[in-house]
């Protein structure tokens, strides 16, 4: 079995891009879902699971990969309040893999999601892509929470992570998160998988924690999933087949000195799905995020494929975020999440990997 190709779609009413387009693009089996009026906490009840599968059946695409469950802030901070939200993952669980989930992405970093400076910034060739001004993450967090939600308010548009909700209450987030180290938030991260690591075994479910994205503190916050050390002690702290790994490789090479290609190489087996994006750096640290092809950016596009290519990956990949094209822009598409490049970028990773077949067979 080759691995599987996704397209990440926001769903009926919620996103531009259809599933008839989506079903133009050659090779997608998947898509990658979620119910986005979710709150974190909230149980995923299973008629609104069975409503988005029959919409995803009529096109014949798979619903096996959900981005993503978010975990409530009581669980990553540890107030005895988690149990009850636990409780409500685990349900969400078993309603998910009766309607055929097998992968869950999630992330464990405090407060924020993906952080990016400017979400619109014109690449050079007159398209825009996501851009992180190293300089602008210092100390005013509201500055930039005001920033993202300014978009969607006058886009009517929710970023996932970015609940409005939530980040209407940052300051009580930010006294939440005061005392929480990294070995605090390590430790409420193992007790959160420990307890939802037995119904994910009964139901065939993995979980997958998304990178963190930038991968390293902001804003004084602590943040786990940054490097190859921290990956390895992910992975040995719970070690359960169902603990996996959402390999984000814009995310970890936002650092250019994480080697996604190593990590593949050496975790793959625990990789349930990869995220392929492709990161241009700046002397200053800022970075850019680039078209999918190898030479257009910083990450190793080539070498990561021909990594889950040797390890005989058979997992769900997608591409990640692309630049907004021929049109796309604030308004049109969420940032990242235009139509053009994230299917120029799939034909892309074919092309490489049909190659990389055909080199095989003649070996
Ligand atoms: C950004 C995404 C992330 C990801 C979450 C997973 O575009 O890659 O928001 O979905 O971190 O929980």
């Amino acid at each position: 079995m080759p691995m599987q190709m996704g397209f990440r779609w926001y769903g009926e009413g919620n996103d531009n891009i259809s599933l008839r387009d989506i079903k133009q693009i050659p090779g997608v089996t998947e898509i990658v879902w979620a119910l986005h009026h979710k709150m974190p906490g909230e149980i995923w009840e299973k008629e609104e699971i069975a409503k988005v599968k029959e919409q995803l059946d009529r096109y014949g695409f798979n619903n096996h990969v959900v981005e993503s469950v978010n975990v409530h802030d009581d669980i990553k901070t540890g107030k005895p309040t988690r149990d009850g939200y636990i409780e409500n993952y685990k349900e969400t669980i078993r309603n998910l893999a009766s309607y055929g989930v097998k992968v869950i992405c999630y992330n464990f970093m405090p407060v924020f999601d993906w952080t990016r400076t400017d979400l619109f910034h014109p690449v050079g060739d007159g398209s825009t892509a996501l851009y992180y001004e190293k300089d602008k993450i210092k100390d005013d967090y509201k500055a930039m929470a005001d920033y993202i939600l300014s978009f969607t308010e006058k886009y009517n548009m929710t970023f996932p992570g970015w609940e409005p909700e939530r980040m209407a209450e940052l300051d009580r987030l930010f006294g939440e998160y005061k005392d929480i180290s990294h070995e605090k938030l390590w430790a409420n991260l193992k007790y959160f998988l420990e307890a939802v690591m037995p119904v994910c075994e009964e139901c065939g479910v993995k979980m997958a924690i998304h990178m963190d994205d930038p991968p390293w503190d902001i804003f004084g916050l602590p943040r786990l999933l940054v490097n190859e050390e921290n990956i390895g002690r992910f992975l040995s702290m719970v070690d359960h087949p169902c603990n996996c790994l959402t390999l984000c490789s814009g995310s970890l090479n936002a650092d250019g000195r994480n080697n996604v290609a190593k990590i593949i190489r050496k975790h793959c087996d625990r990789i349930a799905f990869a995220h392929i994006r492709n990161v241009k750096h700046f002397e200053n640290g800022d970075f850019s995020e680039a078209s999918h092809r190898d030479c257009d950016g910083d990450t190793g596009i080539l070498e990561i494929l021909k990594a889950y290519h040797e390890c005989g990956y058979e997992g769900y990949i997608r591409p990640d975020h692309g630049r907004h094209l021929w049109g796309e822009g604030p308004g049109t598409v969420r940032p990242g999440y235009g139509l053009y490049d994230r299917a120029m970028g799939i034909m892309y990773m074919l092309g490489v990997w049909d190659m990389l077949d055909r080199l095989s067979e003649n070996r």
